[in-house]
């Protein structure tokens, strides 16, 4: 029998490496789409033939338990959200709609229409915050530092609490950053990759940054979404941590990315405190030996690989 697969976020860079996994694995793949003015599929583009696209939004309650009806979903993957930090100060309201409450509207779609479907949450190590045990793990408690982060703990819970309530498989993934090419342009590895790309092909002249000194624990996209699959496979829905094990600064991130193209980045990096944030997250560093162990979870691609596999991509791209 061939499975079933609901993903939202579909259009996002996790929604596209994700729908690639499934394809692959024989899924008949169901995206929520919502309305934008002009499509955005460039993530998708190669597949969008392979996906069945069903209109919808989280925020939209009816649009969702239709979407769940349509696909008749054996896995549901919610990775729709607003998902840069940085916005969610702009805009906490609609970030806590959509990244919070847009997954209680998920859960229900999925328990009135098909409770039986395992369900897959996008938590996130945002989550942890304000540096209380190092390296993070599931059982480090959770100090949010952003609007962002505050919704995907609520998030989080409401996962937690719809697999105790309703005896329902549900999972969440604290996932710690993951990036791609196909990462969004404000995100800081594909500023700064796009940028060194730019600059080394003599399309810019600075890179304006915030803080240098943040630490991340930075893996790749195609990785991380093989551990979302995997916790839908297990026997129990239970919640796990995916990292690396390690951390870098953002200005080993900036070194690296100028020195893989001959270029010292000293010469072309602003701080710019338009790009500070009211509040940091100093250090994320996170222990993913439970999936390690339980899951049979392995990283393929290293941090000095991935960074040069972006830089390499927005040189390829910008050189069209
Ligand atoms: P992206 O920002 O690339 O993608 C977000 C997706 O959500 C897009 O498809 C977007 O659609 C969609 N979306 C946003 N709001 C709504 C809405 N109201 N209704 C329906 N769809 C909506 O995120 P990523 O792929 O990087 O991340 C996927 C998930 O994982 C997110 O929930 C993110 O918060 C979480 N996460 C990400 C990590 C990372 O490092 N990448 C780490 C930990 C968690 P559109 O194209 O129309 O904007
Ligand atoms: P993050 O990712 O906030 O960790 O959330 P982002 O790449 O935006 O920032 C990482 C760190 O870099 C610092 N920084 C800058 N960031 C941006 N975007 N632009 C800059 O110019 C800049 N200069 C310094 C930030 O202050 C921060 O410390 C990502 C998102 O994908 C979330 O959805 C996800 O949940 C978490 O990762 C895990």
């Amino acid at each position: 029998m061939t499975k079933q697969a609901l993903i939202t976020g579909i259009t996002g860079q996790d929604g596209s490496y994700l729908a690639e996994l499934l394809l692959s694995k024989g899924y008949k793949v169901f995206g929520l789409r919502r309305r934008t003015s002009m499509p955005i599929m460039e993530n998708i583009d190669h597949i969008k033939n392979e996906i069945e696209f069903i209109d919808g939004d989280l925020l939209d309650q009816g649009s969702l338990i239709n979407a769940v009806r349509i696909s008749n979903p054996d896995e549901v993957y919610n990775l729709a959200a607003q998902s840069f930090v940085a916005t969610s100060w702009i805009q906490p309201v609609a970030t806590g709609q959509a990244t919070g409450i847009g997954v209680t509207n998920m859960l229900e779609a999925v328990r009135l229409v098909k409770p039986e479907a395992r369900f897959y949450q996008a938590s996130s190590s945002e989550m942890f915050g304000k540096v209380v045990e190092t390296p993070q793990k599931e059982t480090t408690p959770f100090y949010p530092r952003s609007p962002y982060g505050v919704a995907k703990v609520y998030g989080h819970w409401i996962t937690v609490n719809y697999r105790e309530s309703y005896n329902m498989y549900a999972c969440s993934g604290i996932l710690f950053n993951h990036e791609s090419p196909r990462r969004g342009i404000e995100f800081v590895t594909r500023k700064v990759s796009d940028a060194v790309a730019r600059i080394k092909l003599g399309l810019q002249n600075e890179l304006r940054m915030g803080n240098l000194d943040a630490k991340r624990d930075w893996g790749f996209a195609g990785d991380y979404v093989k551990a979302m699959w995997l916790m839908l496979q297990q026997d129990k829905a239970d919640d796990y941590v995916i990292s690396t094990g390690e951390t870098h600064t953002i200005e080993e991130l900036v070194e690296v990315a100028f020195s893989h193209v001959g270029l010292n980045w000293r010469d072309y990096v602003v701080v710019d405190q338009k790009f500070v944030r009211p509040a940091e997250v100093d250090l994320l560093l996170g222990n993913c030996t439970k999936a390690n162990e339980k899951l049979g979870w392995e990283l393929e691609v290293g941090f000095e690989e991935l960074v040069k596999m972006m830089v390499d991509s927005d040189l390829e791209r910008l050189s069209k």
